[in-house]
This record gives C-alpha cells, sequence and structure tokens, in this order.
C-alpha cells in the first residue's frame, strides 16, 4: 500500500509527519503508527518532541519515502509506504519526466493527501500553496481510477487562522469539482495544526488509510463468498451416480476428483474466512471515525464547507446519527 502526500515546499508536511507518528503512539480509535525501521522510529519521535516544544524542523527538499505499520489493538493489520514529494516537483512543467512520474505514481498510489498552507490561503497567498498545479496534477491522476482512493485536502497551520471564510476555500473550488466528478475518489477537508498545540493530527492518514481497508475487507469477503459458492458447486457434482462415475474417471486418470477439489475450496474459504476476522474490526471503526469528518460531497457548497471545517477545527464532533452500528458490505 502506498501513501502520497503532496505540497509546495514549506506548507508543512514533514512537521506533519513527525506530530502525527508522535501522537501516534498512543492509541487512536484503536490505531496506533510504528515505523518499520528502527532508526526511523527514534528519529520521528525525537522530530514529533521538537515540534511539541515549538521548534520546527529544517527545511528539506528531498524525495522521500517511509515505511509504516499501522497496528490495531496491539497487531499489524497494515504495512504502508509513505512517500514525501520533494516541493519543486509540483512547479516542473507538465511535459517533464519528473511530472510524467508522479501522475504515474499518484495514479497507483492507495492514498493521496494533498497539503495546504491555511494561513497562506487566509492572506490571499496562493502562490506558496500552487494550488492549481497541484489541481491539473490530481486530476490527470483520478482519471481511469477503477478502484476507491481517498483524498485528503489537508489545511494546515490552522492555529495562524481565526476562521474560515469562504474566500480563503475559493481556490480549491477546481479540487473539490474533481473529487466530486469521480464516483471512486472520496475526499475530505481536514484542518490541522502542528506545534506546541497538535490539532486533528490523526485525521488525515485515518482519513486516506480507510479506502484502502474497506476496499481489501470488501475483497476479502468476496473471496469468501466465491470460494463458499465454488465447495458448494463442487459438493452437488460429487453426489448421486454422476458423482461416481466423476470419481472413477477421475481417479483413473490421475486427476482431482469434485469431492477434492470442494475439500480444497472449503479450506480456501476458511483461510479467506480468517482474514476478514482480522480486518472487520478496524475496518468498522474506520469508517465510523470517517463519517464524523468534514467529508466533501456533492451538493454542499464552499459555505457549507466553511462551516464544516470551523466546527472541526478544534476536534470531532460527535454525531451518533452517522455512526455505523451494522456493518453492511
Ligand atoms: N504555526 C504553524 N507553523 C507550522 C505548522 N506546520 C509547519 N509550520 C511551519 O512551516 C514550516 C515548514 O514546515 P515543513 O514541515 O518543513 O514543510 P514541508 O516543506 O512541507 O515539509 C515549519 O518550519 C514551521 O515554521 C503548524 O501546524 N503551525
Ligand atoms: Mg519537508
Amino acid at each position: 500500500m502506498r501513501i502520497i502526500m503532496l505540497g509546495h515546499t514549506g506548507v508543512g508536511k514533514t512537521t506533519y509527519m513527525a506530530s502525527l507518528y508522535g501522537s501516534m503512539q498512543q492509541s487512536i480509535e484503536g490505531f496506533r503508527l510504528k515505523a518499520v525501521e528502527p532508526e526511523h522510529h527514534k528519529r520521528w519521535i525525537e522530530l514529533a518532541e521538537q515540534i511539541q516544544q515549538g521548534k520546527y524542523p529544517t527545511l528539506t527538499d528531498q524525495r522521500q519515502e517511509y515505511n509504516f505499520y499501522l497496528r490495531y489493538q496491539g497487531k499489524n493489520i497494515l504495512q504502508f509506504a509513505w512517500a514525501d514529494y520533494r516541493g519543486g516537483a509540483i512547479l516542473e512543467t507538465q511535459k517533464s519526466d519528473q511530472t510524467k512520474a508522479l501522475v504515474q505514481d499518484l495514479k497507483t498510489a492507495d492514498g493521496i493527501m494533498l497539503f495546504c498552507d491555511c494561513d497562506a490561503l487566509a492572506q490571499g497567498d496562493s502562490r506558496s500553496n500552487q494550488i492549481g498545479r497541484m489541481t491539473t496534477l490530481a486530476s490527470q491522476a483520478l482519471r481511469e481510477l477503477n478502484r476507491p482512493m481517498s483524498l485528503a485536502i489537508v489545511l494546515t497551520k490552522t492555529d495562524l487562522v481565526m476562521d474560515f471564510q469562504v474566500d480563503l476555500l475559493q481556490s480549491l473550488n477546481g479540487l473539490i469539482a474533481a473529487i466530486n466528478a469521480n464516483d471512486f475518489v472520496w475526499g475530505a477537508l481536514l484542518p490541522i495544526a502542528c506545534g506546541q498545540q497538535l490539532r486533528n493530527v490523526p485525521m488525515p492518514l485515518l482519513f486516506v488509510l480507510h479506502a484502502a481497508v474497506v476496499f481489501q475487507a470488501t475483497t476479502i469477503y468476496a473471496g469468501v463468498e466465491s470460494h463458499t459458492e465454488l465447495a458448494k458447486s463442487y459438493e452437488a457434482q460429487s453426489r448421486g451416480f454422476i458423482g461416481m462415475a466423476d470419481w472413477v474417471i477421475a481417479k483413473l486418470n490421475k486427476q482431482e476428483t469434485y469431492q477434492e477439489m470442494a475439500a480444497k475450496e472449503k479450506q480456501q474459504a476458511l483461510k479467506k474466512q480468517q482474514e476478514l476476522q482480522e480486518i472487520i474490526e478496524p475496518a468498522k471503526s474506520l469508517y465510523n471515525y470517517v463519517q464524523k469528518l468534514p467529508l466533501i460531497k456533492p451538493g454542499l457548497n464552499l459555505n457549507d464547507y466553511a462551516r464544516l471545517l470551523s466546527e472541526n477545527k478544534g476536534g470531532l464532533i460527535e454525531n451518533a446519527e452517522n455512526k455505523l452500528d451494522i456493518w453492511i458490505i
């Protein structure tokens, strides 16, 4: 699984990654994060501690990729790579090899985080965000998508912003429209702050992972069903006179009998059932969590988003009505 983080230099990507890592050493909705490499663990923890004291990381502009485990209630449930794109990468010309590689990378990603400096947006500074370029790149990547994907628009540095005016969101209109135009894409506007005070830090990661985890659960469930169906049909064919004839012919030809094929399928179904057991709880938990976020939906306008963002700036609004108690795949 791969997640891609895109945003111009200085918008707060590295700060976010470190702050998230630090805060997800404690369980959030049952989830924790663990770096696959022990040196990375040390580095992220140190950075996170410094950020909490108000000391931000020094700027680097390199593409880097890290591997993490998502843990749920003490078990690794998912390993994912998280790529931090060089800020300058989004400024490359449309035809450059860099841009082509980036679009290809976005196309195959399981989740995308687009970072916007909210403070710059509030000051009407659009250059430092390069939202136009990000919108073009994301729209290109979303074309031809044939599986669910989460795309988070992460609004950083909200500690510097008093409130969310509609004007501030105007430049995101194109991106919101691109998300709404695609049935496979689940989008959300997520306001965060990293520094002495942390706000909503786990939101973007959990949102971005949810599509992949729910999709994985659905795929495994489909596997259980198809193996069970096949087992049933082989079993039916192994009965009666035809079944007996098949048994004799199969044995003579040293082929598998319907009975043996049915047993194999049953075994496969059982294996998939066990896999499903592992993922179903975290998938449910993520699904329920995501319903509480400011999701991008057709029919909402910028005023609605401004209101949702203001409500969620300080933390999640619990909304009991949205809770999904019965899991339906
Ligand atoms: N006030 C405030 N400043 C932030 C926040 N996140 C990042 N910054 C500032 O933005 C600068 C750039 O952040 P960085 O994570 O290096 O950006 P990157 O280039 O996107 O990786 C930092 O040095 C901080 O000064 C935040 O949540 N609040
Ligand atoms: Mg960085």
